[in-house]
């Protein structure tokens, strides 16, 4: 509160690698069809690219991240581990992991916390917010690899700052959009711009 930046980080395609991932693991489970290279991919869903190159491989995408262990096996991007730990420990700035689980839950929450534990440790459990809107969640910045993100508040609080992914790296950039290119690009410029 107060003074203090909050800044919230998404966690697939911006900490953990969803589109490698899902790649490799589609691959192993349909060896005889076709697949979308990473520097194919266009628009934030996987499921209607696939679904556009034959009309049952949208099914077929949708069953690998459905799958156990598959947020629990994805690898963390360059980085970006490294970057929110850095983050947490400075002066007046509130990190917090914020994730929008699928709807089939069998796997994906708890593959999520057990994610973070892993690779940020059990304390960082406290700074997880699993919502689908995170309109309604305050914050200074969202560091977010999805172009477009609604919900139900029209005015959030956070200004996002698009995070590059193959599925996004194509998109014209909007004079008012700002991007973080990686976890080598300048994060802490982009934190401090927000600062009192
Ligand atoms: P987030 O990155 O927090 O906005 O969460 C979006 C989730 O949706 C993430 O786990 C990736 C996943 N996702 C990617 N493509 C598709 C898709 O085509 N369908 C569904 N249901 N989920 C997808």
């Amino acid at each position: 509160s107060g003074n203090r930046l909050r800044v919230l980080v998404d966690m697939d395609g911006v900490l953990a690698d969803f589109e490698g991932g899902f790649l490799k693991k589609y691959r192993a489970r349909y060896p005889d069809d076709p697949y979308i290279t990473l520097d194919d991919r266009r628009g934030f869903w996987v499921s209607t690219q696939y679904g556009k190159l034959r009309s049952d491989l949208s099914e077929k995408a949708i069953s690998i991240w459905q799958s156990k262990d598959f947020f629990m096996e994805l690898e963390p991007l360059p980085g970006g581990v490294e970057a929110v730990k850095e983050m947490a420990k400075m002066d007046n700035t509130d990190v917090f992991i914020c994730t929008s689980p699928i709807k089939h839950y069998k796997h994906c929450p708890y593959e999520k916390y057990a994610w973070v534990e892993k690779h940020l440790g059990h304390d960082f459990l406290e700074q997880v917010i699993l919502t689908r809107d995170k309109t309604i969640v305050s914050g200074d910045i969202l560091i977010d690899d999805k172009p477009d993100i609604l919900g139900v508040e029209l005015q959030p609080t956070w200004e996002h700052i698009l995070f590059t992914a193959c599925h996004n790296k194509h998109l014209p950039i909007s004079p008012s959009q700002r991007r973080l290119l990686s976890w080598s690009d300048d994060w802490r410029a982009v934190l401090d711009s927000k600062r009192q």
